[in-house]
């Protein structure tokens, strides 16, 4: 279990409302019920962000102070390509999304989560394409691998991966059902962290 300590600092529905900057920022990002709000349950062990079965679940930016060995915040992004949604609606969120990504200083990674059984949608490489364009550091990392026998997962990885995705590290793969990959996505947060604060710092 996580000795880590979280709190709910901030809940955004438009840009004016995001906290001042301060610590470093891991923003995770992700088609609409991929599972971001879970994972960042299953990181910080407590039930803080909202989840759902229902697509479209989280509708606001919610930032979340970390207490680990370097203090962080870790930012709940709303999904996208949730096609239900009115698409007035759908543009306010990517409205959203973008002023908070490209406007911020202390955003030291996005961690892309993608579904391990559908691998890269066409939004997902539209995602994916437009962050490098804005050289914001990213990490892949998949999602719901409990739903894909073990012995399969390792080949399915190396599919997604020679099929050319983006990722400044080798994708992980993880289950906020069975925990699987929690643990080593807290340790690449640590390091990248520390690295990151390095770089700033000096
Ligand atoms: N089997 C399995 N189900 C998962 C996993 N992660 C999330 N789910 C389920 O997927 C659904 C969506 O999870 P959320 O965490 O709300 O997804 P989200 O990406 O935050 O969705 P939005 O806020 O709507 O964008 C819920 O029913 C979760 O229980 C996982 O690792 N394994
Ligand atoms: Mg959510």
């Amino acid at each position: 279990m996580s000795s880590w300590k979280s709190s709910l600092i901030c809940t955004a529905f438009e840009p004016r409302q995001f906290p001042p900057e301060g610590f470093p920022e891991i923003a995770i990002a992700g088609r609409s019920n991929v599972g971001k709000s879970s994972l960042l349950n299953a990181l910080i062990g407590q039930k803080a962000a909202h989840v759902s079965s229902k697509p479209g679940k989280t509708r606001s930016i919610n930032f979340f102070k970390v207490d680990a060995e370097s203090p962080f915040c870790l930012v709940d992004l709303p999904g996208y390509g949730f096609a239900a949604r009115s698409k007035t609606e759908q543009d306010t969120w990517r409205k959203l999304i973008e002023r908070y990504l490209i406007n911020r200083n202390s955003l030291a990674l996005i961690v892309h989560l993608v579904d391990f059984r559908h691998g890269l949608l066409k939004n997902d490489k539209e995602l994916q394409d437009w962050v490098s364009a804005m050289d914001i550091p990213m990490l892949t990392v998949f999602t719901k691998v409990d739903k894909i026998a073990r012995g399969k997962r390792k080949g399915d990885l190396v599919k997604y991966v020679k099929s050319g995705l983006r990722s400044i590290d080798m994708p992980i793969m993880t289950s906020a059902e069975d925990k699987t990959g929690v643990e080593e996505l807290r340790a690449f947060f640590l390091s990248y962290l520390a690295e990151w604060n390095d770089l700033v710092e000096n």
